[in-house]
């Protein structure tokens, strides 16, 4: 396969033709040339699965046709996001219960209709059998690199993950894994593993799906906002890393907080990815339940606005006790079709052709 590629490049060359572009180079273009036009593609975690008063019953005869955000501002997302937490060990359903049939038929939909594909990893504990946020022992990273005495079951799960990417097929989706890692909350954080474990821990991951040849990945590193100095030694360098990211939440109603740390976050990283030419995204954001109707507008809209961000992703609607984006019924729904009017935020039908 491989050698027949470097004929058709050669070919190409030799007939002054360029070669076709790959899937993963025809998403990273799009991402570019959206940012070039000053948009930024607005994205939703787990949007065609469920919402605040709904989820899909059957996927498997499910038009998947229903989605909070569409309910509320008359169009889908641009970007759908899923997180892979409990495929490595073969289940059928995600951590927060979501069918992987479902996910693999919304994902496909979603690309289908013109739209991207971004997903997220919560592997659980291997060692202690706990989930992603135990944090009772700082060996687990240690113990699953090369040599370490949970290596090989760790590639087991990892191979449940490339064939999950893999039976996706011939699309390009963007992957987020070994997320927040400027944290101690999940078991790869800063303080339960080494700069070197961290991004061997990246790099055992990445070269083992392309290994298997998911070259259609588009790589996303994201720190957690409120970063301190030395939390861009783990980044994974600009040959291994396409987009980053930041994750960001306002966790009180203290705004001006949360904007100067977003402000001061945003400002290095793009900075950084100036210099590096990579892209830059608001990987997760949101403000839980929306106490502030006027949020997106007031607080969010105008800093984002400042930025060349390929996309912001607000995180899931599970209930009415956790949820970040809108419904018809929640109080900041007329404020989030406010925000989401605006010409240069993308949605699905401004980018599906
Ligand atoms: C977190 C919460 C959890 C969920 C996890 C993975 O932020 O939403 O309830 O299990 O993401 O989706």
């Amino acid at each position: 396969m491989k050698k027949m590629l470097l004929f058709t490049a050669l070919a190409c060359v030799a007939c002054g033709t360029k070669p076709a572009e790959t899937p993963r180079e025809q998403l990273v273009g799009r991402l570019n040339t959206l940012v070039a036009e000053g948009k930024i593609a607005y994205a939703h975690q787990d949007d065609l699965a469920y919402g605040h008063a709904w989820c899909v019953e059957d996927w498997e005869t499910d038009a998947l046709e229903r989605s909070d955000v569409k309910a509320v501002a008359g169009k889908y997302p641009a970007m759908v996001g899923f997180d892979l937490g409990d495929i490595e060990h073969g289940a059928d359903k995600n951590l927060d219960g979501v069918p992987f049939g479902l996910i693999r038929k919304a994902a496909l939909a979603q690309i289908e209709r013109g739209g991207m594909v971004t997903f997220s990893w919560h592997p659980d504990n291997i060692i202690t059998g706990g989930d992603a946020w135990d944090v009772s022992s700082d060996q687990v990273v240690k113990s699953i690199l090369p040599g370490g005495e949970k290596h090989d079951e760790f590639m087991v799960w990892l191979q449940r993950g490339a064939d999950f990417i893999e039976s996706l097929g011939d699309v390009a989706v963007i992957f987020r894994p070994w997320h927040e890692n400027s944290g101690g909350w999940f078991w790869w954080g800063k303080g339960l593993c080494t700069v070197q474990e961290y991004k061997a821990l990246w790099n055992c991951l990445q070269d083992k799906l392309l290994a298997d040849g998911l070259t259609n990945i588009v790589w996303s590193w994201s720190p957690n906002f409120g970063m301190k100095d030395d939390d861009m030694d783990t980044y994974p360098g600009n040959d291994r890393v396409d987009i980053i990211g930041l994750d960001a939440y306002q966790q009180s109603s203290d705004d001006k907080a949360f904007t100067a740390t977003l402000n001061k976050d945003l400002t290095m990283l793009c900075e950084f990815a100036r210099k590096a030419d990579r892209l830059v995204a608001l990987t997760e954001c949101g403000y839980q339940n929306l106490p502030d109707y006027t949020w997106w507008t007031r607080v969010l809209k105008p800093q984002i606005e400042k930025y060349p961000l390929c996309y912001f992703l607000v995180w899931r609607n599970f209930n009415l006790k956790h949820y970040f984006a809108p419904a018809p019924s929640t109080q900041d729904a007329p404020d989030f079709r406010k925000m989401v009017e605006d010409k240069r935020i993308l949605m699905l039908n401004d980018i599906q052709n």
